[in-house]
């Protein structure tokens, strides 16, 4: 409950933040984009981290209000970033089921997308299996108008879920990120390289793109891109980065 106050506070006071993990495309090399992460500037606390407050977001409704905050503040970094050197970053944001159910999630989009004059092809949704099949009509329903406006579609922690594959090609979605889980061990652990080579070759003949999420070391990522996976995130690239940091990084590769 306090927390649920504190939160409503820093709703109202803007203590959140959002930092920036970018994507790396294994075809070109080059960072493709950037998921964004909340962050909360809690005072009195330093830097309060999801795991800490996303389930009280959640439980509590607020997380649509949070939601729609998330969208807005992404498009106005993406504007940011247009008008600077940065130039063009694909964003990422992470979207809880919710916010379809309760909340009106195409007028949110549409309004931070005129609001910062952003072209919706920058920005992409990452739902998980969970949030797709708690209310799969409305969430097709939603999404197909999303897309419409050129929007991309990814789902999150893939393989964690119970899409089955004839299920799955019922989305309008774009990309599958395979799961933290999965590439945490692909090198030495046989199943779990079985597991991520599945879904990579699901992905791809279904037509969608695939990433690869929680990469940490050069086999890791050797591998994947052997195995055709389309892109990767994760520390061995870089942590989540300020905004600040992150434009920085695209234009020292630029
Ligand atoms: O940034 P970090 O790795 O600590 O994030 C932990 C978890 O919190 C991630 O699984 C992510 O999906 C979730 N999360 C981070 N940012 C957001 C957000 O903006 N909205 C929602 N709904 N979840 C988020
Ligand atoms: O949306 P999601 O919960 O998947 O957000 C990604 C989460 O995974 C964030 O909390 C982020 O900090 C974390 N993460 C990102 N890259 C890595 C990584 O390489 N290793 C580990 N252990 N966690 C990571
Ligand atoms: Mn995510
Ligand atoms: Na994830």
């Amino acid at each position: 409950l306090d927390l649920e106050m504190a939160l409503r506070r820093a709703l109202d006071q803007d203590e959140l933040e959002l930092h920036y993990q970018p994507k790396v495309n294994l075809h070109t090399g080059r960072i493709s984009g950037a998921e964004a992460l909340l962050r909360w500037n809690r005072p009195g606390h330093g830097m309060v981290y999801p795991a800490e407050f996303v389930s009280v977001l959640e439980e509590t409704g607020l997380i649509v209000r949070t939601g729609a905050w998330i969208i807005d503040a992404a498009c106005r970094q993406i504007a940011a970033w247009l008008e600077s050197p940065v130039g063009p970053i694909h964003v990422a944001v992470n979207v809880a089921s919710r916010q379809f159910v309760e909340g009106d999630l195409e007028r949110d989009i549409n309004e931070a997308l005129e609001r910062h004059e952003v072209p919706p092809e920058l920005l992409e949704l990452e739902l998980t299996e969970t949030a797709l099949m708690s209310n799969a009509e409305r969430t097709i329903e939603v999404l197909t108008k999303l897309r419409e406006l050129g929007i991309k579609v990814a789902i999150d922690d893939f393989g964690t879920g119970y899409s089955s594959l004839a299920y799955l090609q019922r989305f309008p979605i774009d990309k599958l990120k395979i799961d933290i889980a999965f590439v945490r061990n692909i090198t030495t652990n046989p199943n779990d390289a079985a597991i991520a080579l599945a879904i990579i070759s699901m992905a791809h003949s279904l037509k969608l793109r695939v990433v690869a999420e929680g990469v940490e070391s050069r086999p890791q990522l050797e591998y994947l891109r052997r195995n055709r996976c389309d892109e990767v995130q994760g520390f061995f690239f870089s942590r989540p980065l300020s905004p600040g940091d992150m434009g920085q990084l695209v234009v020292n590769g630029k």
